[in-house]
């Protein structure tokens, strides 16, 4: 994460199975409604990360294939309840 208004990091996260960075596109948004803000990763991992504004780890998510997008998060459907889509590729 990088400040704003002075461009600094102000933290980082990598993937704790590959050490490698996360090679996605973040999305930012409040997945479970508390009104604070959640960043979501994809990782070629094979996991997807949900992580605080403050870089701690809320969920991990096993995908049991590569993700090979950035997330996407909508209420798609105008219940209230937002949903994550994830691309992944199939290996076999
Ligand atoms: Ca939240
Ligand atoms: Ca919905």
């Amino acid at each position: 994460m990088i400040t704003g208004d002075t461009l600094m990091v102000k933290w980082n996260y990598t993937s704790p199975l590959t050490g490698t960075w996360m090679s996605y596109s973040s999305a930012v948004a409040d997945v479970n409604g508390d009104g604070q803000m959640e960043i979501v990763i994809s990782s070629d991992d094979c996991n997807a990360y949900c992580l605080s504004s403050s870089g701690q780890v809320k969920w991990v998510q096993e995908a049991l294939e590569e993700v090979k997008s950035s997330p996407a998060i909508a209420d798609v459907d105008g219940d209230g309840q937002i949903l994550l889509f994830f691309q992944f590729i199939r290996t076999n």
